[in-house]
Parts: C-alpha cells; sequence; structure tokens
C-alpha cells in the first residue's frame, strides 16, 4: 500500500503540531503505523491522501451516521454557506434545530447549542453545581466526557489508549472533587453515595459506553442510577455524545426508557460540524444565563453551517420512509454475527460487544462489562489486528479502546468484506 504523502505530511506535522496531531489518538500511538492523512470521504468509504480507498469504521468518531457527504447535509450547508458563515447573533436555524432536537429527545425540554461534546459536558457540569449548591461529581471509569477538568480523571479514550491516569494540569482541588466508580456498579455507587451523597451535584454517565470500547449497561443499571440519584437529590446526566441520535432518534435513553435531568450531545448534533450541546429539564435550563447566574457563552456556538447540517440529518434521520435504524440495526448485527464467526473459527481469544450501530472486537475472551475487564485486553494484538484490516482497507479506530461505527451507507457487502478481513486478520 502506498504511503509516501501521508508519511510525508506526517513528518511536516510533525515539527508543526504536538505529536503531528490535533487530537492523541490520531497518531497512532498505541497501533503504531503511519496514520493516513485523509482527503476525502464519499458514503462509508475514505481516501486517503496517497489514493488509498478505506471501509470507513470510524465515521468521525460516531456522528457520520448517514456516511460521509449525504446529500441532504451537502445541499443545506451550501445552502447556508451562501448566506453567510457566522453572525455572532441569533438566527431562525438556531430555534428550527433547537426544536427538532427537542422534539427528538423529550427529557430535553429547552437546550443550549455550544461547540463540542467537552464544552456541552464542562457546561452541564457547572449548572448542576449550580443547581445542586454542591461541589462533587460521580462518573465511572473508562467513560470519557471530553477533556474538561473536573472530568479528566479516569477517563477512557484517548488518556484510556495512552495510559495516562490523569493529567498535569488539573489541580488536585479540582480532581478531588470527581469520584470515578467501576461502571455496572451499583453497589459501589450505593455506597459511595451514602458516604458524600450529600455533596454531590450529580452523576454523569455514558449510558452505553463507548469509549472504552463499547460496553453495554447491565439490565437494571441505568434505572438504579436514576433511583440512587433522586434518592441522593443528585442530578443525572446522559453524555450521550455518541448515542444520540445513533441508538435511537432519541438517544439511549429513548432506547433503555429512562428519563436523565440533563443529556450531553457532541459532534453527532452537527453530522460531524463542530458543534454541541446541553439541555434538560427547563426549571434547570433556566438558570443559564442570561435568563439565571449560571454563565456560558460562545460566539460559534448556533453555527449557521453546522445548524443546518443538523437540521438536515435529523429530518432524514426522523423520516420513518428511510428507516435509518432499521438499517443501521441490520448492518450491525450482521457484522457481529461475522465477528464472531471469525473469532470462533480463529485461535484468538476475543470477544464482540454491540449496541445498536456501536460495536467493538476485544482482544479478551469477555465479558467485558467495565473499565477493569476491557483494560485487560491484548492491545499488541488490537494493534497488529489493526494494521492487517488496514491493510485490506478496513479503517478501524486505532485503538482497543473506540467504539467502531456503522453507518447506513454501509451496504451488506461492504460488512461481507469486514467480516473476510476480520477472518483473515484474526489468523496468525
Ligand atoms: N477521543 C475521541 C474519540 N473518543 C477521538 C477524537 C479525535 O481524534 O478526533
Amino acid at each position: 500500500m502506498k504511503l509516501d504523502e501521508s508519511k510525508s505530511l506526517m513528518q511536516q506535522a510533525l515539527a508543526l503540531i504536538p505529536g503531528g496531531v490535533n487530537s492523541p489518538v490520531r497518531a497512532w500511538g498505541s497501533v503504531g503505523g503511519t496514520p493516513r492523512f485523509i482527503a476525502s470521504g464519499d458514503g462509508c468509504r475514505m481516501t486517503d491522501v496517497d489514493g488509498n480507498v478505506f471501509l470507513d469504521y470510524v465515521g468521525s468518531w460516531g456522528p457520520l451516521i448517514l456516511g460521509h457527504r449525504p446529500p441532504e447535509v451537502v445541499a443545506a450547508v451550501a445552502g447556508a454557506l451562501a448566506s453567510g458563515t457566522s453572525f455572532g447573533a441569533p438566527t431562525r436555524l438556531e430555534v428550527e434545530l433547537a426544536q427538532a432536537v427537542c422534539d427528538a429527545v423529550p427529557s430535553m425540554e429547552m437546550v443550549r447549542m455550544v461547540n463540542s461534546g467537552t464544552e456541552a459536558a464542562m457546561s452541564a457540569i457547572r449548572l448542576a453545581r449550580a443547581a445542586t449548591g454542591r461541589d462533587r461529581v460521580i462518573k465511572f471509569d473508562g467513560c470519557y466526557h471530553g477533556h474538561a477538568d473536573s472530568l479528566l480523571v479516569a477517563a477512557g479514550s484517548g488518556v484510556a489508549t495512552l495510559g495516562i491516569p490523569g493529567s498535569p494540569g488539573i489541580p488536585e482541588a479540582t480532581a478531588s472533587l470527581t469520584l470515578s466508580l467501576p461502571y455496572n456498579d451499583l453497589d459501589a455507587l450505593a455506597g459511595a453515595l451514602e458516604k458524600v451523597g450529600r455533596e454531590t451535584a450529580c452523576i454523569i454517565v455514558e449510558p452505553v459506553v463507548g469509549n472504552m470500547g463499547v460496553v453495554p449497561p447491565a439490565p437494571g443499571f441505568l434505572a438504579g442510577l436514576r433511583e440512587l440519584a433522586d434518592q441522593h437529590g443528585c442530578l443525572l446526566i446522559f453524555d450521550e455524545v455518541m448515542t444520540g441520535f445513533r441508538l435511537a432518534l432519541g438517544g439511549a435513553q429513548e432506547l433503555y426508557g429512562l428519563t436523565p435531568d440533563l443529556t450531553c450531545l457532541g459532534k453527532v448534533i452537527g453530522h460531524g460540524l463542530p458543534v454541541g450541546a446541553y439541555g434538560g429539564r427547563r426549571d434547570l435550563m433556566e438558570r443559564i444565563a442570561p435568563v439565571g447566574n449560571v454563565y456560558q457563552a460562545g460566539t460559534l456556538s448556533g453555527n449557521p453551517l453546522a445548524m443546518a447540517a443538523g437540521l438536515a440529518a435529523l429530518s432524514v434521520l426522523a423520516d420513518p420512509g428511510r428507516k435509518i435504524y432499521e438499517i443501521l440495526e441490520a448492518r450491525s448485527a450482521r457484522l457481529e454475527q461475522g465477528l464472531n464467526q471469525a473469532i470462533a473459527e480463529s485461535d484468538a481469544r476475543a470477544c464482540v460487544n454491540r449496541v445498536g450501530s456501536m460495536i467493538t472486537l476485544f482482544f479478551n475472551p469477555g465479558p467485558v462489562r467495565n473499565w477493569n475487564e476491557a483494560a485487560q485486553s491484548d492491545r499488541e494484538r488490537f494493534a497488529r489486528f489493526h494494521g492487517a484490516m488496514m491493510d485490506q482497507g478496513v479503517y478501524l479506530p486505532a485503538s482497543q479502546f473506540e467504539a467502531w461505527f456503522v453507518s447506513a451507507a454501509h451496504t451488506d457487502e461492504d460488512v461481507d468484506r469486514t467480516i473476510r478481513a476480520a477472518r483473515s486478520a484474526l489468523v496468525e
């Protein structure tokens, strides 16, 4: 496979950008090899600067539910672009997207647009602290809620991939207010709340974890969170940066029938354009300035290009005639089944976790129910698997601890090709 252009760009980038990348996992530190510089995307395919074409299971880390460049989104962004790129003033598109989001996710009675999932989670935590008058935050090991100071404790995603337990630069006083507990362990949570429940502002969770690889909630776990949060007067925040609009139009909360107090959405809301949002109960959201005194702001918040993209994508997702969720489920189930069969035919000690169109093959006999179990996966074997899949034109996340995302643009043939590639990559 030709790699000259990617290699040359990486050399230039290394001199200019830390690690050559603008987000750590893109450097492929844990799998080795040359990160591919991408030139374009089309449907479920990406083409790199050397002309290599890949079946893409990263999908910009989740938001590309309809694949690259769906015509509806391209037309909407082009239309918005013709009117201007940013005004720093309210626009009609913001009102329309707010309505569409609140319709899709009923627990979001009001919504505030921001620019990323990090910003959404950071702002939701500030609101929870203000609303409860409490400082402590409870999260779960291996869940990742962006890189804000309060949340970068025992986090998943890039920090788990790089083995960074926390980050220098975060004051101990801030980190000490965040308690991280094992995911799927209600007893641990109940015990912690007995001790610090009265000081705890909120429990924040990825309802289906994507950032330690895919880990589903055990039956009753999410309902237990709701109950314990209510018992102790804490708010429950669902971080649906990956799951929002993907697992169902109303996200994981629709799939599992739960109502959080606040919800965070990220890049998924703009089908990949830089946008995020947080929202929830009206009485909480009315504490946000300028109605209330909890401050949060941003010039690019509600950016017209991102709003147009989000509206176009949501209208496709919400159209029952397009059957997007049926398509995603059918393709993803086919992939899961094929991968399980390929594992059974190989000598690999591996298992597959899947919820809807989020899937991870762990080099771990399983079950994988929490970070401790995920962390026992054979990362070297994953690295070899990743390289072998890339060689066969299948682009996977460059980390054992990330989700693969299936899009509605993947066809049965694409999935079957992926399974054939996996069958060969699993043989060593
Ligand atoms: N941490 C992100 C996925 N969970 C990756 C972001 C990126 O590199 O774009």
